[in-house]
């Protein structure tokens, strides 16, 4: 383990990583290869049996994916990181090893619909049931729960309506229950949020998003106590197989770098869109997490340093009107994905959230005027003026 930093703006350009040991590079190595060689056949029998350290295979293990993995585990105030080749490679392997069949989740109501898909799926195959649940008071939480729960699953700010929930209530709860509680932190990244802090257990990245930065990968991360991710890397990691590649690995620990520098222009741009969209007569609803007149505003002020890049907007109209905001636009992006450097909007009714069922997605918020805006880190001068004349024109 490699020294720890005080200040979050210098972990994520030093944590986990020691020149030294990588004959001075500045940089990380990128490892590119898939297996390492024994000097003998004992030493190979010695590495299987855990009883000699090295790597083996990259499936099991490679320097470069090693150094992400030691440098998040820093940034989330965690013991111990494992990445993915996906965030919901890390999803499924977390899920998967907390669950067996007829066992029970307790699960925000709202959540990235590919989440929703992959809890519908372990229902359906292995009768494990989801409760999804507004987390809003002790006491309702500890209605849902039962004595088949083995896991509360929490996204927070939640994809796509941005409500937030209350991760130290709900860590507290969860500890009289001896219930792990994971947390998808992909919307705040641990420059905003750091969900061990709040007494919560396992931490998940969609690394896709602000951990890379750039749009230029797809990847997944997860923190833990050194045991539960020991024992994730062993089973669902190591033989569901979806392992971050080198590569990936090091564009990740090249976007880390900027993280706590992107993210303040991030929200900055954001505050700035929020009091615009607020002020707009084509806009009805502005979901933004520190916007003060929010209802949640009290439990972002407790747990996140600032609100973040996302904003949901509901226009007056139908879906019709949503899609032609998004088909007037002249310079930002229509796409799904969020956290790059380009603004990026999308209408999750129809892209991100479509294999919700229509009833569940209006019992959760999202309706089919709802606009889900990632300001990106252009001039918010320019972002604004290309929403407005697409606002204008509806
Ligand atoms: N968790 C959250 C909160 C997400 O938003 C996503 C992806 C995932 C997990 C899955 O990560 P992936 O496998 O894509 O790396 N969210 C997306 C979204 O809102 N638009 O496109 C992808």
């Amino acid at each position: 383990m490699v020294k720890k930093h005080d200040y979050i703006e210098t972990a994520v350009i030093h944590g986990g990583y020691d020149t030294k040991r990588m004959l001075g590079s500045l940089t990380p190595p990128i490892f590119q290869t898939s297996t390492y060689t024994f000097e003998t056949a004992e030493q190979g029998e010695r590495r299987f049996a855990g009883d000699e350290e090295g790597y083996i295979y990259s499936r099991l293990g490679n320097p470069t994916v090693h150094i992400l993995e030691e440098r998040i585990a820093d940034l989330e105030n965690g013991e111990k990181g494992l990445a993915f080749a996906s965030g919901m490679a890390a999803v499924s392997a977390v899920l998967i090893a907390l669950t067996k069949a007829n066992d029970h989740i307790v699960c925000s109501s709202g959540l990235y619909g590919c989440t929703f898909g992959l809890l519908s799926m372990m229902k359906e195959k292995y009768n494990i049931d989801t409760d999804y649940t507004d987390m809003i008071s002790k006491d309702e939480l500890r209605k849902r729960i039962k004595k088949e729960t083995t896991v509360i699953y929490v996204e927070t700010p939640i994809n796509p309506t941005m409500k937030l929930i209350d991760l130290q209530m709900v860590a507290e709860v969860a500890k009289e229950f001896h219930i792990p509680v994971v947390v998808d932190n992909t919307f705040s990244s641990p420059y905003l949020q750091r969900p061990l802090d709040f007494g919560c257990d396992v931490v998940i990245h969609s690394a896709t998003k602000y951990i890379g930065g750039h749009g230029d990968v797809i990847a997944g991360l997860v923190v833990g106590k050194e045991a539960f991710i020991d024992s994730v890397a062993a089973t669902t990691q190591k033989d569901i197989g979806g392992v971050l590649s080198p590569f990936d690995a090091w564009l990740l620990l090249r976007g880390l770098k900027t993280l706590p520098v992107r993210l303040d222009r991030h929200c900055e741009n954001a505050e700035r869109i929020v009091e615009k969209l607020k002020r707009n007569n084509k806009v009805s609803n502005v979901y933004y997490p520190s916007d003060e007149s929010n209802p949640d505003y009290p439990i972002m002020e407790k747990q996140m340093k600032r609100g973040g890049g996302v904003i949901s907007f509901e226009i007056k109209g139908d879906k019709k009107t949503a899609q032609q905001v998004l088909n007037h636009l002249s310079f930002l992006q229509i796409a799904v994905s969020l956290g790059d450097a380009e603004t990026l909007i999308e209408h999750p009714a129809t892209m991100t959230h479509a294999v919700i069922p229509a009833a569940t997605r209006q019992q959760m918020g999202i309706t089919d005027q709802l606009i889900r805006l990632s300001v990106g880190l252009e001039a918010w001068q320019d972002i604004w003026s290309d929403l407005e004349q697409a606002l204008d024109r509806i």
